[in-house]
C-alpha cells in the first residue's frame, strides 16, 4: 500500500465524505416520522424511499467530486469499475430501525484502495453524531479525538452484536451470544452494524461481531475503530478486510486474545 500513500487526497476525500453525509443524513433526519414505503427486496430485507432519495444525493455528490472513482452503494448495487479508488455507500444502515421509528441509523461513507479503507465517515443524523477517520490520520467524533475503551479482558467486555437474516447463522449467532454473556460483562445492540462498530470506537462498547456483513455496513466505521487504536478481525481467523463477512471489532488486540484464549470465539468455529 506504500504507493498509496497519498495522505494530501486523504483529507479532501473525507470533507467530501463529511458533507455528503451530513446532506443525505439532514434529508434522512426530516423523512424519519414520516410514514413510509417499505419495499421487501430479500427474505426480512427491506429498503425504503428514503434510503433511495438519500443515495442519490450521495452519488451525485461523490460522482461530482470523483468523476474517475468507482462508487457501491447498498441500493443503486455493484460498481464493476477498476478505479484505483472505490466508495462505499450505505445511504441507511439500520433500515429496519428507520422504518419502524426507531431512532438507531446512520449513513456509511467509506473510500477503499484494494483491501484497505483510506475514508471512513458514519453520521447519525438524530443525534448529530460524526464519527470521521482517515488512513493514519486518526479517528474523530465532532472533531474531538476518538479512542477505544483500552479493554484488554473478556469479564471486563460490552460486546454488541446484530443478527443474520439466515435461520442457521441465527443460530451460530445465538450461540455465540450465550457464550459470551455467560463471559462477558453484558450485552447491547442498536441493529446498525456501522453504527454498532463506530461504538466500539468510540469507547461505550468493546466488542461488535456480525456473521454476514457487507462492505458498505464495515469499511468506513472498520476504519474509525483502527484510526481510534482498535482492531479489526475476523471471526474465521483470516486478516480483516471490509469484504470479509465476518468482522469483528474489538477495543484492543488483548481482547482478541483472551477471547481466542478462552475457547469463546475459535477460528475453526466460521
Ligand atoms: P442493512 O440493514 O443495511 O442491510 C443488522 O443486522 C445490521 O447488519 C444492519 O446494519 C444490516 O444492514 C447489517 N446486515 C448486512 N447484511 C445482513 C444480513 N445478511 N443479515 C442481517 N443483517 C445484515
Ligand atoms: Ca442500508
Amino acid at each position: 500500500m506504500k504507493n498509496y500513500q497519498i495522505k494530501n487526497s486523504y483529507s479532501h476525500w473525507l470533507t467530501v465524505a463529511c458533507a455528503t453525509a451530513e446532506e443525505a443524513g439532514a434529508l434522512v433526519k426530516s423523512s424519519w416520522l414520516n410514514p413510509h414505503t417499505v419495499h421487501l427486496k430479500g427474505f426480512r430485507d427491506i429498503v425504503t424511499e428514503t434510503d433511495v432519495a438519500a443515495e442519490r444525493i450521495i452519488l451525485q455528490r461523490l460522482r461530482e467530486a470523483f468523476p474517475d472513482h468507482a462508487i457501491t452503494s447498498e441500493e443503486a448495487g455493484q460498481d464493476h469499475n477498476a478505479a484505483m479508488v472505490h466508495w462505499y455507500v450505505d445511504p441507511v444502515d439500520g433500515t429496519t430501525n428507520f422504518a419502524r421509528n426507531n431512532p438507531n441509523f446512520c449513513i456509511a461513507i467509506a473510500a477503499v484502495m484494494e483491501t484497505q479503507p483510506v475514508v471512513g465517515v458514519v453520521f447519525d443524523p438524530l443525534r448529530g453524531h460524526l464519527f470521521a477517520a482517515s488512513w493514519g490520520g486518526g479517528a474523530t467524533l465532532n472533531g474531538q479525538p476518538l479512542r477505544t475503551s483500552g479493554i484488554t479482558r473478556v469479564e471486563d467486555s460490552i460486546f454488541s452484536l446484530d443478527f443474520p437474516r439466515d435461520p442457521t447463522l441465527r443460530h451460530q449467532m445465538w450461540a455465540y451470544s450465550d457464550a459470551l454473556l455467560t463471559h462477558g460483562r453484558t450485552m447491547r445492540t442498536l441493529g446498525s452494524a456501522a453504527l454498532n462498530i463506530a461504538y466500539v470506537a468510540a469507547g461505550w462498547t468493546d466488542i461488535y461481531f456480525h456473521l454476514t456483513i457487507q462492505p458498505w455496513d464495515q469499511a468506513a466505521a472498520g476504519l474509525i475503530v483502527q484510526e481510534a487504536g482498535g482492531m479489526m478481525s475476523t471471526l474465521s481467523g483470516t486478516p480483516w478486510t471490509p469484504f470479509c463477512p465476518d468482522p469483528i471489532a474489538l477495543s484492543t488486540p488483548a481482547l482478541l486474545a483472551d477471547l481466542r484464549s478462552t475457547g469463546l470465539i475459535a477460528p475453526t468455529d466460521v
